[in-house]
């Protein structure tokens, strides 16, 4: 069976047995009818090795070896676009990819691409796994692939070795690399970045010889490659929820009898729920991982406050922060049920007026407002200071829970490191005189 590359399949289950420890599979590979070189471009801690070795496992199983799959990890096969064209050509049968080449081969796909396009995981899960994503996985068989199932990659967040990126304004001259695809391309020079697109393997190279500022993956990918030697921010901007579609060979697909198909389609699709949860349940900790290592993490999301209720409300947002008569005012308790009393910033609301106005007033009208606002800064911040209490008391009563006392020293300390980031780039002494005022 020429199409199913014996000598090679055989060595590569030795390294893949001694590698898993389980060198007693090789009777099982001699024994295959179909074995599948798979190959893929992430690591072997990243999930899609994770779900690979899973689904391996599982249709070896059901198909009482019938089926071995052997994994190919880490590129060792090429690049994502070269391993679909490989599948094309039947030198690769399985792959675990992100979308990022897809749409030159099925141009529909692309519509996955869109930045934003879904609220959030569940969103999309719904969408890939129904309708929608069967048609899209039906669109490979005209271009000699077999679309199987939607595993994850994860929402893309950026990540840039010089300056944290907190509005989109921030990303204007950002030497950035994009996957190869047109939509993420047209997404990241609409901010005015410089968007360069480049296959995954040299990316990290690139970092480091400071060929490129930036680059954008979900978080499982910047930790497992490490991405913290090279890159000293994230910024969780969540910009685009990438899928990793299964791809089979359709000259494999074709191959195998009906009984076959249906229990390697259908592992797959049992397999996705896996591999998501794996991929999900890793970032929390990879988020700790990353902070360890270095890096600066950028989860608060700038937002004008005329979208922060709604955010909260569809659960865009989990959280927000502001003074008591602000949350109490605002009715926050309707969407927020936790109220941390962290005190973190003192929040001064200064009076300003047009000088287009204040030029146009004679000396001592403008006395007169001037000495008011400053008269009635007293009063009003009594005020504000009196309703806290009784807006705290109305905050409980509509069910929110009131943490009196969080740790604030350990809030103090963990951000300590801003006033140095920050220190040197207001008029000289600037902060040490605010801090020194008794
Ligand atoms: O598929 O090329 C990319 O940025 C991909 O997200 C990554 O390699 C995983």
């Amino acid at each position: 069976m020429p199409h199913f590359v014996r000598a090679r399949a055989v060595a590569a289950l030795a390294m893949l047995g001694a590698a898993l420890g389980v060198l007693a599979l090789a009777a099982d590979i001699r024994a295959a009818e179909f074995d599948l070189v798979e190959a893929h471009t992430t690591t072997a801690e990243h999930p899609y090795t994770l779900g690979m070795v899973r689904y391996a496992q599982l249709v070896r199983e059901r198909t009482q070896g019938r089926v071995t799959i052997q994994i190919h990890h880490s590129r060792q096969l090429g690049d994502e676009r070269q391993v679909v064209e490989g599948l094309q050509l039947g030198t690769v049968h399985l792959t675990v990819t992100s979308t990022g080449p897809l749409g030159g081969f099925v141009p529909e796909m692309n519509v996955l691409d869109l930045p934003f396009l879904f609220r959030d995981a569940a969103h999309a899960y719904k969408v890939l796994d129904g309708e929608v994503g069967r048609e899209l996985l039906a669109k490979f068989e005209a271009v000699g692939i077999k679309g199987l199932a939607f595993w994850e990659n994860g929402f893309r967040h950026i990540t840039t070795g010089k300056k944290l990126i907190e509005r989109p304004a921030d990303m204007k001259g950002l030497k950035i690399r994009v996957m190869e695809n047109r939509v993420h391309q047209a997404a990241f020079r609409q901010l005015g970045a410089d968007a360069t697109p480049m296959a995954w393997g040299e990316v990290f190279t690139s970092l480091q010889q400071g060929l490129l500022d930036a680059q954008e993956n979900p978080i499982p990918i910047v930790s497992t490659f490490k991405l913290y030697e090279v890159q000293k921010f994230l910024s969780l901007t969540a910009h685009v929820y990438s899928p990793a579609p299964i791809l089979m060979s359709k000259k494999s697909w074709d191959r195998m009898p009906p009984d076959i198909q249906k229990t390697v389609l259908d592992t797959a699709l049992e397999v996705a729920r896996v591999q998501r949860q794996l991929n999900r349940g890793q970032e929390e900790k990879q988020l700790g991982e990353l902070r360890t290592k270095g890096m600066t993490v950028a989860d608060a999301t700038p937002m004008a406050w005329g979208e922060v209720f709604t955010s909260l409300q569809q659960g865009l947002l989990d959280a927000q922060e502001n003074p008591i008569p602000i949350v109490s005012t605002f009715k926050l308790y309707e969407v927020q049920k936790f109220l941390s009393l962290t005190g973190h910033v003192y929040s001064p609301a200064p009076v300003l007026m047009s000088k287009k106005t204040w030029d146009r007033m004679p000396p001592d009208i403008q006395r007169i407002l001037l000495d008011t606002a400053m008269e009635v800064a007293k009063v009003q911040r009594q005020l504000n200071r009196g309703q806290e209490e009784k807006q705290l008391g109305e905050l409980r009563a509509k069910g929110m829970t009131v943490i009196e006392h969080p740790d604030r020293a350990a809030f103090r300390e963990a951000m300590k490191p801003v006033f140095e980031q920050f220190q040197g780039q207001f008029a000289k002494g600037l902060v040490q005189r605010i801090v020194d005022t008794k």
